[in-house]
């Protein structure tokens, strides 16, 4: 919310959607509070990285302190108005529209208190895509992870483990059907039972921006998104002048949460260096009985990005990030003992170069992911302590360019690689490679009219490195083609400020790690050989903006051809779960409206459903979340303001016991329930913000239908879910310079 938009507002090298409509600038905020150093002395910082932090750490701390490039007229006079580099907006006809919504948000951001986030909804003329800003108060509690940042989303739910490391399920698809990137780099966690899922890896704080976009409706972000893609963003940018920028917080919660997150901006018009330091933990929480649920956790990254901008049209970008952390698990027998990520990544952008050449881009990353749970170190082991060490590593890169063959087309070509590797107690079980060719086209016909299409082809590979006494597939290797596409239609209308879209999607998508190694198959002891999925969906929808009102609805059906599902089958010692393909099909939506009236008032609305059906077995598909309203009200004046959500979540008793996916399988029907919150803001001074909430303000006890079986926590019986948060006060301090 305090992040200024400056008009002209252009797109980014490193926009994460190439629509030529991306309004991006970004002002950095700062903090005097002198949290940066902090975490790289907790962290058992690695050689190679440590070389990497400590760049970006004394180029800052040799910062000088120089006048901001442009101040801004409400803020105070040390604020750094920094620009990002851009590719020139190609939809003409929409420039104006964004250069006013900019305005809008600068003018906002800067003289008034912005209401709490409630409900994340797309913008006026962009379908399928959410925007979330990281740094923006929200209710619930401010987020943690990765995943729970995306709770404001309609049509997102999040099924719970214990106090992080929730998995993130869209329109009821979880797993590699949404896939999570940051800095449009693959993360995959290394636990075998999904204790960490890769939003266990994130913090939103350390990042400027997430993007959800929804359907296989793009095909520049990898393979097999059949449900969409989430993007967490920290971009490059380029200062327009020596300066320096910091944003920080302080969030203390119920259950001895306690936040601590800062981020730094500073260079000069040739350099630059981000910094994002950020710590989070919690006690056990509480259920709206009182009763403790095992979910305590502790976890720190920190993020650095050295740039060079040469000049406004050359970037080279490097970046890595370290985190740790463990958590506490009601579902599981063991707990998180590690959650250790090792990042490093480059990145290259170049634009202007010909008439016909937009833009280039390239990038190569490197991602570690070192997990250990054991049965012990939180908990009394009961038995016999177990402990496993399971590490997935990815190497990826990406090369694009973006093409302007004729007036009114935009060509977006590239190629990208993902080449994993996984292993358990330091022995590899598991090598999984993707490379793929792609190419998107954004075709303006008249004035209002646009097609979007493109078409992408991947050959895949996997081996499964275990031995031939431990897996009968042991030694084998298969690989498969992978090809998808899409062809959307927009269209704003002229009558009345409303944008139209309808879509037709396809992709296949490879089993991931998890399907082809953590389980059984029907007729054997491995899930090695299972079949790619394919889905085909149709996306439709509308968005509508016009003075205090934004509306958007957006629906979608799929047909998905040999879904990869995951059941338990058997009891006692035949109990195990397999993998198997069968034929589904789904059906939902959301929709959702913004009013702003009278003085400062202003209402938001939400519902998200899902309908799902297993056509192989007759059954309803497997954890699908039930209809969910949601509806907030707010008050705000330029200095405070007051606001109350309510959460209605209707009974689910479309169930398939035993039968959902990696992220969890279905307990049963689940009554519905009504949950409601209040919030508060007090902007104390240009640079200082203080806003909370009681989340749960009845202390109801319930749980999310889609949520993990609590067989790991004494206080649960098997089979019973893991209950949320009972009521939770939460108070934030952010402080922006
Ligand atoms: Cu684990």
């Amino acid at each position: 919310m305090h992040a200024h938009r400056v008009s002209p507002a252009p797109a980014s090298l490193f926009a994460p959607v190439h629509d030529g409509l991306r309004t991006g600038t970004v002002a950095f905020h700062h903090n005097s509070q002198p949290l940066i150093s902090m975490n790289f002395q907790s962290f058992p910082v690695h050689k190679r990285l440590a070389l990497l932090f400590s760049l970006p750490a004394a180029a800052f701390a040799a910062a000088p302190d120089a006048p901001p490039a442009q101040a801004c007229p409400h803020c105070s006079p040390a604020s750094a108005v920094v620009s990002n580099l851009y590719i020139p907006d190609i939809a003409a006809d929409d420039e104006e529209g964004t250069i006013e919504k900019t305005s809008d948000s600068f003018e906002s951001s800067a003289t008034r208190l912005d209401p709490l986030v409630i409900t994340a909804s797309p913008p006026g003329d962009r379908p399928l895509r959410v925007t979330i800003d990281t740094k923006a108060a929200a209710q619930p509690i401010p987020a943690q992870d990765g995943a729970d940042i995306l709770k404001t989303v309609p049509g997102i739910s999040v099924s719970r483990k214990g106090g992080t490391g929730g998995e993130v399920i869209l329109r009821g698809a979880a797993g590699s059907r949404l896939d999570i990137l940051v800095d449009h780099e693959s993360i995959l966690g290394g636990c075998p039972g999904r204790m960490d899922p890769p939003t266990a890896y994130i913090f939103p704080d350390a990042y400027d921006e997430v993007i959800v976009l929804k359907g296989p409706q793009t095909v520049l972000y990898g393979s097999g998104n059949s449900a969409g893609v989430v993007l967490f963003e920290s971009e490059p940018v380029r200062l327009e002048s020596p300066s320096a920028s910091l944003d920080a917080s302080l969030t203390f919660g119920s259950f001895d949460r306690n936040d601590q997150s800062a981020s730094v901006l500073a260079g000069t018009p040739d350099f630059y260096v981000k910094v994002a330091a950020v710590r989070s933990d919690s006690d056990d929480y509480e259920d709206g009985d009182g009763n403790k649920v095992h979910s305590r956790y502790e976890r720190s990254t920190a993020r650095a990005a050295l740039g060079w901008t040469p000049d406004e049209n050359t970037v080279i970008e490097l970046h890595g990030a370290l985190g740790e952390g463990e958590a506490a698990y009601a579902h599981s027998m063991m707990d998180a003992t590690r959650l250790d990520r090792e990042n490093i990544g480059l990145r290259f952008g170049k634009r202007g170069l010909a008439p016909l050449v937009e833009s280039l881009e390239a990038s190569l990353y490197y991602n570690h992911i070192d997990h250990v749970m054991d049965n012990y170190s939180l908990r009394d082991p009961g038995g016999m302590a177990m402990a496993s060490n399971p590490e997935h590593t990815l190497w990826g890169g990406r090369a694009l360019a973006t093409l302007l063959p004729r007036e009114n087309t935009k060509l977006e070509l590239g190629g990208d690689f993902r080449l994993g590797t996984h292993s358990r107690d330091s022995v590899d079980d598991a090598k999984i490679d993707t490379w793929g060719l792609f190419a998107e086209a954004t075709q303006t016909l008249a004035t209002r009219h646009r097609v979007i299409s493109g078409l992408r082809l991947d050959a895949w590979s996997a081996e499964d490195r275990r031995s031939v006494s431990g897996s009968s597939t042991g030694g084998d290797d298969r690989s498969e083609t992978l090809p998808a596409g899409f062809l959307r239609y927009e269209q704003d209308l002229a009558a009345v400020p409303v944008t139209v879209y309808s879509g037709i999607g396809y992709t296949r998508r490879a089993p991931d790690y998890w399907e082809l190694f953590s389980y059984e198959s029907a007729g054997s002891d491995s899930s090695f050989n299972v079949d790619p999925e394919k889905t085909v969906q149709l996306d439709v929808g509308a968005t509508w903006k016009q003075g205090p009102l934004t509306a958007f609805v957006s629906a979608f059906a799929n047909d998905v051809s040999d879904y990869i599902l995951i059941q338990k089958t058997g009891s006692g010692m035949m109990a195990t779960t397999i993998a198997r393909n069968i034929d589904a099909r789904s059906i939902g939506g959301e929709a959702g409206f913004g009013y702003a009236f009278g003085e400062g008032w202003r209402i938001d609305a939400s519902v998200a459903y899902v309908r799902g059906r297993n056509r192989t077995d007759g059954l309803p598909l497997a954890q699908q979340p039930p209809l969910e309203g949601r509806i907030g009200i707010g008050y705000t004046t330029p200095v405070w303001s007051l606001g109350a959500l309510a959460r209605l979540v209707d009974r689910q008793d479309r169930y398939a016991v035993d039968q959902g996916s990696v992220a969890g399988q279905d307990l049963g029907a689940t009554s519905g329930f009504a949950v409601f919150s209040i919030n508060g803001g007090w902007r104390i001074s240009g640079q200082a913000e203080l806003t909370g909430g009681i989340d749960n303000l009845f202390d109801k006890t319930y749980a999310e239908h889609v949520s993990r079986a609590g067989d790991g926590d004494p206080a649960y019986i098997a089979n019973l879910r893991v209950n949320e948060p009972g009521r939770t006060l939460w108070i934030k301090l952010r402080v922006t310079f």
